[in-house]
């Protein structure tokens, strides 16, 4: 039987995944959390293998024809061991909170007590948010960042720690501009006899790059995700000592998932491969002097950086004393008009709701990616700047656009040749 698109083409999504094609290549792009990967990573992520049941691990698959599946799986296991120096990894995860819940159910009991940074001070809803199932399922105690220099404090997490004696304590972030050093809390996890999990899902690439410290030697298990500063394809990835691998394999497989997406794994595979090229290294540190120069630059135009900078991929740009009225919300939707892709956030003990906030969260992995550097990082915070300042002015907030779109033409994010029929 033909298929009814060989004669009849879906004229309705090639149509929107063109716009979004457009948009994505036409705009800048400075969500911290996402990046372009790569067209042989998207190829794998397209290929056939999206057509194969797995459920199971390699040489123990509950269907059969899976001989190439298990080759292609153990490939992606091997690599991101090798990438991340790990003793074991386990990549059929959907998605980093998929990850994070496979880890808490593998090694917690339900109602364990768990120390995770809190979500309004940059930590993650599975590290432990009311309304996610982390929060629901184990008793959280949240750390925040200090009032004043707005870092994660180790004295606090080390005093929670005593009072509450946590079976896990989690390190990791989603809106934290610093370095994670690892060694503390692991020092404080030894303390207490609590397991140490730390969730890298934003600067997996940094960590592989050599641009952050490398939790992996420290941490029980490290969580990540594979599509942001790694720059795979959409999805998770855990990877931990020996002692914990039959553990997390059961809760990833039947624990909390069925049949994994092979042909995802397969991106992933390759998206291993990629980072372990000696350029990713200077992939990870140019970001990282990417933010650093994006944040300088914003700061001279008058915004106030969370605290005070950045030294990771991603800063938090506090709005409240460049326009007390300017909202996060309101900001991004401007930003938006302009051709500049961010996400509102909130700031630590933000006055407005999560859905308001008085700050943006932005990052430099997409643009770096673009090959643009610090001299652009200048030009983008005066786009930034021109836009937040005059919002009302149609014709300010076009000619930013422009702006961005001539940057975007001379740093193309694929080569003119890819499409969205690769
Ligand atoms: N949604 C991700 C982020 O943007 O950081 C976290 O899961």
């Amino acid at each position: 039987m033909p298929f009814p698109t060989d004669s009849d083409p879906d004229t309705e999504i090639t149509d929107l995944l063109d716009r979004e094609l457009e948009r994505q290549t036409t705009g800048l792009q400075l969500i911290a959390s996402e990046n372009f990967t790569s067209p042989a990573v998207m190829r794998a992520v397209g290929s056939v293998l999206t057509n194969k049941y797995s459920e199971g691990y390699p040489g123990k698959r509950y269907y059969g024809g899976n001989a190439v599946i298990d080759d292609v799986e153990a490939l992606a296991i091997e690599r991101a061991r090798s990438l991340f120096g790990a003793e074991h990894a386990n990549v059929q995860p959907h998605s980093g909170a998929n990850a994070n819940m496979c880890v808490y159910q593998a090694l917690l009991q339900p109602g364990d007590t768990v120390l995770g940074l809190s979500l309004d001070h940059g930590g993650h809803l599975t590290h432990g948010s009311p309304v996610n199932a982390s929060g629901l399922l184990y008793r959280f105690i949240p750390y925040k960042v200090t009032p004043g220099d707005e870092r994660i404090d180790f004295d606090e997490i080390r005093d929670l720690a005593l009072e509450h004696r946590p079976a896990m304590i989690v390190a990791g972030t989603t809106s934290y501009p610093r370095r994670l050093e690892p060694e503390p809390f692991r020092a404080i996890a030894d303390e207490v006899g609590a397991l140490f999990m730390f969730d890298a899902a934003h600067v997996a690439g940094l960590i592989v790059g050599g641009a952050h410290p490398d939790p992996v030697p420290h941490a029980d298990v490290v969580t990540f995700t594979t599509h942001k500063t790694l720059r795979g394809p959409r999805g998770g990835c855990i990877v931990s000592k020996q002692q914990h691998a039959k553990a997390i394999d059961k809760a990833v497989f039947p624990g909390w998932q069925g049949g994994p997406l092979e042909h995802v794994i397969a991106g992933k595979a390759v998206a291993f491969r990629e980072a372990a090229d000696p350029s990713f290294r200077e992939y990870a540190h140019q970001i990282v002097a990417n933010a650093s120069a994006l944040a300088d630059a914003l700061a001279q135009e008058g915004f106030r950086l969370v605290s005070g900078g950045t030294d990771n991929h991603l800063m938090v740009v506090d709005l409240q004393p460049f326009d007390a009225e300017l909202t996060g919300k309101s900001a991004q939707t401007v930003l938006d008009q302009a051709g500049i892709t961010v996400n509102k956030n909130t700031v630590p003990d933000d006055p407005r709701s999560p859905f308001v906030t008085s700050g943006l969260r932005i990052g430099t992995p997409s643009v770096t990616t673009q090959g643009m550097g610090t001299t652009e990082m200048a030009t983008i915070a005066a786009m930034i700047a021109a836009a937040l300042r005059d919002h009302a002015d149609e014709s300010v907030l076009a000619s930013v656009r422009k702006q961005a779109a001539d940057l975007c033409a001379a740093f193309p994010a694929y080569p003119a040749r890819v499409s969205n029929a690769d």
